[in-house]
């Protein structure tokens, strides 16, 4: 026993070693590519903070259970009621009054539904009431906005690209001052609000952009130029939250460089004009535009946040609207399936409505399967999020690409269950189909929030093995967590499990789904432990393998997120505890079965001959400037 610990810890210790030459402490994507670029040795910076998030926490195979166990639950009596108030209403309005496919076809929110929605306060819905909003939380503006996703994602674009990012930086930043000044008429829609990040040369690189605002000479204002493109809400907005250089000095070293930095900008202001409305292929509803700042001279009271920080305000709005994106979409697919599930009961062929076909009921079991994944992801980052948590940008980055695909694949199912039908204008999926591609892409397209699951992630594991390192350079001072740490291997390696448990926070009956969870969630942290060792920093450039730890913690986020909310049902009897318990455990056995996959991939010399000529085969038809194999009849 002893001589396996001791042989343990010197490998461990020797890897660790290596690992911590080559990886540095806590850089984002791009210090990290630079330093992998680089030969000059990482700068590092204090670790190993400890994380109360779940997602973060697996990086590391552990379970963090605060955030995820019990399925929070965080509405007192009167916020119910409140909500209850609203859902009523706001449904009604979708079902009865707006038009989905008349604004689609005028492009435009009908001027009626504009004033309707404006008058039930639809756009202040976070607005605290003393600014003139309903002053609502995450979970509450949750539920809401998941109605609007059921009926009319072009309308939802409206709304949301106004509150949930347009003004979200002044709800989250701003000064009183600027709350004072700004909120109640964005609350009202009396202006409207856009967020102003994108450029033409600065897309997923959010931070190379290059509108400038460069001080004034009595250093009152700043003087901004630039253009955005691709805003939501461009045309139409009187404010904009603005992401500009500006040169900052260290006061340090006295070196000026430029730093992102945000601003409220009034159009107002003068200077400020937009482009025409992008034809785009779906929500049509909401005006997209370029908009250009032209010596906009900008008060120093509207820096939004302090000069430099601009690219951490950006990146905290767009952590804190995208579980609203979870939830609207979890919306849409509740419609999908509702039209699919209409007909696949009514439509009879070979003499059976087509619902009693396995062919079809694989296909609704699966919509409903991503539908409750996504709904249980989005409350339980709302919750978090009305808890006061700080860390959830990695489960809101999960969400919003598990929801986004969830919807999209839910949608073209729909239409595959409805056949000519379903292809059909009039049915209303197509729109919606057209209405849901762009979800993939913004706010963070999916493959670079996949990257940012899995470095994020990485860089807090490799933080704390690069402690375990320290500790072995002082053994005696550290014995607990050495002792600690390497007990887990120990047992690992001769085949008694980590001890990872779910067991003690699900109901008996989800035990074996637990039971998944839990070796999933070992294998995860053994897994990125492997590459982090394997690869030190120059994981960055391992986008193949990325990609798959990003899948397995978003099938193991969902995993944990359906277990935990099924756990509730079961424990409170609801009605349809016993359904929740299939699509729990239905989940829970195909995801830990894909994690295995994928984790298997990150090792499998197969697998890295695969990815090898993948990027082969991209880079050859890349240099002949397209397809390579000539046509089968040879001309
Ligand atoms: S708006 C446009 C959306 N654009 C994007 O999302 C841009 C995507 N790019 C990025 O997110 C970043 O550039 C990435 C970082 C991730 C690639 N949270 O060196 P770095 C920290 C907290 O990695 P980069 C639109 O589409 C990082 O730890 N911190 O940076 C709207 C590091 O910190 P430190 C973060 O290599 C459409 C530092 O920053 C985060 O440049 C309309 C530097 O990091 C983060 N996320 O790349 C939608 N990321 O220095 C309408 C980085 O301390 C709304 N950091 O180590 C619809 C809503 C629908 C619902 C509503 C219905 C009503």
């Amino acid at each position: 026993m002893l001589r396996s610990f001791k042989l343990l810890s010197g490998s461990l210790l020797r890897n660790a070693d290596s690992f911590a030459v080559r990886c540095c402490a806590s850089p984002g994507i791009r210090q990290w590519r630079r330093q992998a670029s680089d030969q000059a040795a990482p700068k590092s910076k204090p670790v190993a903070e400890e994380s109360g998030s779940f997602a973060m926490n697996l990086f590391r195979g552990q379970i963090a259970a605060d955030q995820v166990f019990p399925y929070p639950e965080v509405l007192t009596e009167e916020q119910n009621e409140t909500l209850q108030m609203l859902v009523d209403p706001v449904s009604k309005f979708f079902e009865e009054l707006n038009d989905p496919l008349k604004n689609d076809e005028i492009e435009d929110v009908e001027p009626a539904t504009l004033e309707a929605l404006k008058e039930m306060g639809a756009f202040g819905l976070q607005v605290p009431a003393k600014y003139g909003g309903l002053g609502l939380n995450n979970t509450q503006y949750a539920r809401l906005v998941e109605i609007v996703g059921a009926h009319d994602l072009g309308v939802g674009i409206c709304l949301g690209a106004h509150q949930s990012i347009g003004f979200k930086g002044i709800l989250l930043f701003g000064t009183d001052e600027q709350k004072q000044k700004y909120l109640p008429k964005v609350a009202t829609a009396e202006h409207f609000a856009c967020f102003c990040l994108t450029e033409p040369s600065s897309g997923s690189d959010a931070s190379s952009i290059r509108s400038r605002a460069v001080p004034s000479s009595d250093g009152s204002h700043y003087i901004l130029n630039g253009s955005k493109i691709w805003i939501s809400n461009g045309g139409i907005s009187e404010i904009f939250t603005v992401f500009a250089q500006v040169p900052c000095k260290n006061p340090e070293t006295g070196e000026v460089k430029d730093k992102v930095t945000a601003f409220i900008i009034e159009r107002a202001f003068g200077g400020v004009s937009s482009g025409p409305k992008e034809k785009k292929m779906g929500i049509k509803a909401s005006n997209t535009t370029e908009v250009y700042f032209e010596d906009v001279k900008v008060p120093k009271a509207n820096l939004l946040g302090n000069e430099g920080d601009g690219f951490k305000v950006a990146m905290n709005i767009l952590n804190n609207g995208r579980f609203g994106m979870a939830a609207c979409l979890s919306g849409t697919m509740k419609a999908v399936i509702g039209k699919a599930v209409e007909h696949a009961s009514q439509r009879s062929q070979f003499g059976k409505t087509i619902a009693s076909f396995g062919a079809i009921q694989e296909k609704i079991g699966r919509m409903m399967m991503a539908q409750y994944v996504t709904e249980s992801m989005a409350y339980m980052i709302s919750s978090n999020m009305d808890r006061g948590s700080k860390e959830f940008q990695i489960e809101a980055a999960i969400s919003k690409v598990y929801a986004s695909e969830a919807a999209w694949f839910c949608c073209d199912e729909a239409i595959q269950v409805l056949g000519g039908m379903g292809y059909m204008k009039e049915t209303g999926l197509e729109k919606v189909m057209r209405d849901l591609r762009i979800f993939r892409i913004f706010e963070g397209t999916n493959d670079i929030l996949r990257l940012f699951v899995a470095l994020t992630g990485i860089q807090y594991a490799g933080g704390h093995l690069k402690e375990l390192q320290r500790a072995f350079k002082n053994p005696a001072a550290n014995l607990g967590l050495i002792f600690g740490e390497s007990a887990k291997r120990a047992k690992r390696i001769v085949g008694l499990g980590t001890g990872l448990s779910l067991g003690e926070h699900v109901h008996p009956t989800l035990a074996p789904s637990a039971e998944l969870a839990a070796s999933a969630i070992a294998d995860f942290g053994v897994g990125v432990e492997q590459v982090l060792i394997k690869y030190g920093k120059g994981i960055v450039e391992k986008q193949f393998l990325l990609n798959r730890l990003a899948n397995s913690a978003i099938d193991i986020y969902g995993m944990v997120a359906v277990l935990s909310r099924t756990t509730r049902s079961l424990n409170n009897g609801v009605a349809t505890s016993a359904h929740e318990t299939m699509l729990c455990e239905t989940f829970c056995s195909e995801a830990s079965e894909r994690v295995k996959l994928d984790l298997k991939s990150l090792a499998s010399t197969r697998s890295g001959k695969c990815f090898k000529n993948l990027a082969q085969i991209s880079e050859e038809i890349v240099e002949n400037g397209g397809l390579l194999p000539g046509h089968p009849l040879g001309y």
